[in-house]
């Protein structure tokens, strides 16, 4: 039997700086959605990458007095770099340079001509390249400073030219016929309120070409016009699974199952996407998920205010699981979120160090000490080893739902709340008590504790892999072992089998002059 697909996208990242926190988070985040369908049996296709074309990339470029594609070489390798310092387990990384998707992008083009849904105009409107989007008169402010700004916060500027243009106003019912009838295909629900009513007030035909630079894909036919830049950059999703030749093998995961992206971008995923696809004659994705902004101590990060955390450094400092723990269980999946040592600290110390690292390590050094290095003895289970164990098992069917939702902050605190509750049974079963008065009995309630750190282990690989993994190592659980099946499984931890010397798993935060 073929196992079901699963295809989920981050968003592809403008390299014209190096990557910031906000792009590390979005990573992290989807990286998590990624593996946790892997180990729930799903075969799993998890893409990112980078969206190189456009005028900001020209722009800076020659600000820094280098050619645009040096300037993209550069930071796509240190998008590509982020990707192996998080551990991220994406099954491609795509540039919007590459040979396949100018193939694919104007394969798309191509369709969307030939439903009648392109024709060449005349444009004259407002224009934000650092949102590399265009706005309605309406949506822009002129302010005390002179400066005309979009609704984002960004500069606009005038802009006339030739255009080839999109039919999107043709879409106005389409879309909002799509939002009604799949409830689920944006969110959080906040963000499918927002573009509803955009749409709603009223949709423009859209302007997908420019002439006075070509640092993009050109216009299939008309090679004086070059791509809308997000026009090619939303094709990547399509174009990473071989588009437009459908007889690809991995043609099989679309469409996609999430779209995992910020706020700022979902009316280009909700509105632009879906109606490209809609005239091309191509499957819709199931979902578009925006999640919210990361805030240094609640400001906007930004060069200016000299508050960007490289995430390459706050891995180095705080550790990579650390950093993966923290914004995956602090910032509830969808809001903002705002991040500070204190905070960080805090949740390392706390939930790893604490609860589910001193756990480990003193159920293991007792298991070490007294049962001879192995899997301790399983006699009959009483009912708060049952429950424990219950409630292990039980987070599995929580965290699945809560993850099918992004709900990755739901998912562990069910996990964290198992860990707490198993540390209470530790401390309430007392098994160095035990030791004189009923041995039997401690290597039953040391092999529960074993059991449900197993539990937990399993659970936790898909946001701290490389600590979770080091827990399975530690109860010799095999690799073909740890997928989501196993999770109720009692015979994976087979009393008697010799297990590793234990090793602490997680290490407090100490300060650095405390440490030194
Ligand atoms: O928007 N916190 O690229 P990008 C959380 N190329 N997320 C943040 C963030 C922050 N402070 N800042 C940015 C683009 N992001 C386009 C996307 S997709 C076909 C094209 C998120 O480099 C942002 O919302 O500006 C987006 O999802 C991603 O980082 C890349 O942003």
């Amino acid at each position: 039997m073929s196992r079901d697909s699963f295809y989920i996208t981050t968003a592809i990242s403008y390299p014209n700086g190096k990557p910031h926190i906000g792009h590390a988070y979005e990573l992290i985040a989807t990286d998590a959605l990624a593996r946790f369908q892997r180990y729930d049996g799903k075969d799993v296709f998890f893409l990112t990458g980078t969206d190189e074309h456009g005028i900001k990339m020209l722009q800076t470029a020659r600000k820094e007095g280098i050619s645009v594609r040096e300037l993209a070489d550069r930071n796509a390798a240190e998008f590509q770099r982020m990707a192996s310092a998080l551990n991220a387990s994406n099954d491609d990384f795509i540039r919007t340079t590459e040979e396949r998707h100018y193939k694919a992008s104007q394969a798309i083009w191509k369709a969307m001509a030939a439903r009648g849904d392109i024709y060449k105009g005349g444009y004259a409107g407002w224009y934000s390249v650092r949102d590399e989007a265009y706005y309605g008169e309406e949506e822009t402010e002129l302010r005390e400073d002179g400066v005309r700004y979009g609704p984002q916060g960004t500069p606009v500027e005038w802009v006339e030219e030739e255009s080839y243009f999109f039919r999107l106003s043709d879409y106005q019912d389409r879309l909002l016929d799509l939002y009604e009838n799949q409830p689920d295909f944006i969110g959080p629900a906040e963000r499918r309120n927002e573009v509803a009513s955009f749409v709603r007030s009223g949709l423009k035909d859209l302007s997908i070409s420019r002439t006075t630079f070509d640092w993009g894909v050109p216009v299939p036919g008309d090679e004086t016009h070059v791509m809308y830049v997000w026009v090619d950059a939303l094709t990547n999703y399509i174009t990473a699974l071989g588009y437009p030749d459908e007889n690809e093998a991995k043609w099989k995961f679309w469409p996609a199952d999430a779209h995992v992206i910020g706020k700022d971008i979902v009316r280009f995923h909700a509105i632009y996407w879906p109606a490209f696809l809609m005239s091309a004659g191509i499957e819709l994705p199931k979902r578009v998920f925006g999640h919210g902004f990361l805030f240094n101590r609640g400001e906007k990060m930004s060069k200016s205010l000299g508050n960007v955390i490289d995430p390459f450094t706050m891995v180095e400092h705080y550790g990579l699981d650390q950093v993966r723990y923290f914004f995956l269980r602090e910032v509830p999946f969808g809001q903002d979120g705002s991040y500070s040592h204190e905070a960080i600290v805090n949740r390392t110390n706390a939930d790893l160090a604490n609860d589910l690292g001193n756990l480990a390590q003193r159920s293991l050094s007792m298991i070490a000490k007294n049962c001879g290095g192995t899997v301790p003895a399983r006699g009959e289970l009483t009912d708060p080893d049952s429950a424990i164990l219950a409630q292990a098992a039980d987070a599995l069917a929580t965290a699945r739902k809560a993850m099918s939702e992004q709900a990755i902050h739901q998912a562990l605190a069910a996990i964290f709340g198992v860990v707490a509750e198993a540390n209470r049974y530790f401390a309430g079963q007392e098994p160095w008590a035990l030791k004189k008065t009923n041995p039997a009995r401690m290597e039953t309630v040391l092999w529960t504790t074993a059991e449900v750190i197993r539990r937990v282990g399993i659970l936790c690989q898909p946001f701290i892999p490389g600590s979770a993994a080091k827990l399975l190592d530690l109860l010799a659980v095999g690799n073909d072992a740890r997928g989501f099946d196993r999770i109720d499984t009692l015979e994976v931890l087979a009393p008697g089998a010799p297990l590793p010397a234990p090793q602490p798993v997680f290490p407090r935060y100490a300060e650095p002059e405390q440490a030194a």
